[in-house]
């Protein structure tokens, strides 16, 4: 990992917006050929997909797509994001899940029925017993479409609600609850959001097809979840980023690492001491 990655250390006045609303924006984390080259491979997935029969007045839901291209991988210790992610979470961490949506215009006009509002990670919210739910881990959606006007299938959240174990939906169906709001973002921009922040995916009103990737951070004993078949980039990795990639000396180590599993620690006692704790 470069040393660069240290100019973009989480702030303290990051850290309070996250804390506090449960999400956090990046602007302009992305820069053009990185737009233009991440969308190409977008496009290229969702041909492909097309091709073996996918329907693509769908919105897809394509996971474990790091493998597809060292430009995903790429971005699994991003300078300018992933320093947040460790200032977030801490060093003992790893991709457990990443998604790319793309929403295609669904050719309908707008309407209020009530978005799937949830909190990631299942029955981890029944199962764990503890008020509030503990973070455990948090995404990281790099925005490859513009989605800085509403009506275009923007991720929607209600700020502030990751401290809340429940969302009241209104009833019969209709309208969103109290306090959502469109993230409104453009390409380039990444938002970082605490899994228990209430969200929702939402239906794409606009002539602008939506295209996002998605990368689940969380702590190493937390399971994968989708099949991220990525031990094969191991071998070709520098330790930092096998780490991230899911390596460890063995299983144990996932609860109690030693410097060995866990070089990201060994990287920020050396270069950012604070965080290394
Ligand atoms: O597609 C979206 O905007 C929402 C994605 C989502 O709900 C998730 O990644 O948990």
């Amino acid at each position: 990992m470069n040393l660069s990655s240290l100019k973009y250390r989480l702030t303290e006045s990051e850290r309070k917006t996250f804390e506090e609303t449960g999400c956090l924006i990046v602007p302009n984390a992305l820069d053009d050929q990185q737009i233009a080259d991440l969308t190409a491979l977008s496009d290229e997935i969702h041909a492909r997909r097309v091709e073996e029969g996918f329907d693509s007045r769908k919105g897809l839901f394509y996971p474990n797509f790091i493998p597809d291209s060292p430009l995903f991988a790429d971005l699994v210790d991003y300078e300018k994001v992933f320093p947040k992610v460790w200032g977030i979470l801490g060093w003992n961490i790893y991709l457990y899940h990443a998604h790319l949506i793309v929403t295609p215009p669904s050719g309908e006009a707008p309407n209020d029925a009530t978005f799937g509002w949830h909190q990631d990670s299942g029955r981890v919210n029944q199962e764990i017993e503890s008020h509030p739910r503990p973070r455990l881990s948090l995404k990281v959606a790099y925005f490859l479409s513009d989605t800085s006007e509403a009506g275009r299938g923007n991720f929607w959240v209600v700020p502030g609600s990751h401290l809340h174990d429940t969302l009241n939906r209104p009833e019969g169906g209709i309208g969103q609850p109290e306090g959502a709001i469109p993230v409104t973002v453009k390409p380039g921009d990444a938002v970082l959001f605490d899994r228990r922040l209430w969200h929702a995916g939402t239906p794409n009103w606009s002539e602008v097809t939506r295209k996002v990737l998605f990368y689940g951070y969380g702590y190493r004993w937390i399971r994968t979840k989708d099949d991220m078949t990525v031990s094969s980039l191991w071998e070709s990795s520098d330790p930092i980023r096998r780490q991230l990639l899911g390596w460890g000396v063995n299983c144990n180590g996932f609860y109690s690492p030693t410097d060995e599993d866990v070089p990201l620690r060994g990287w920020l006692r050396e270069h950012s001491p604070d965080e290394a704790n």
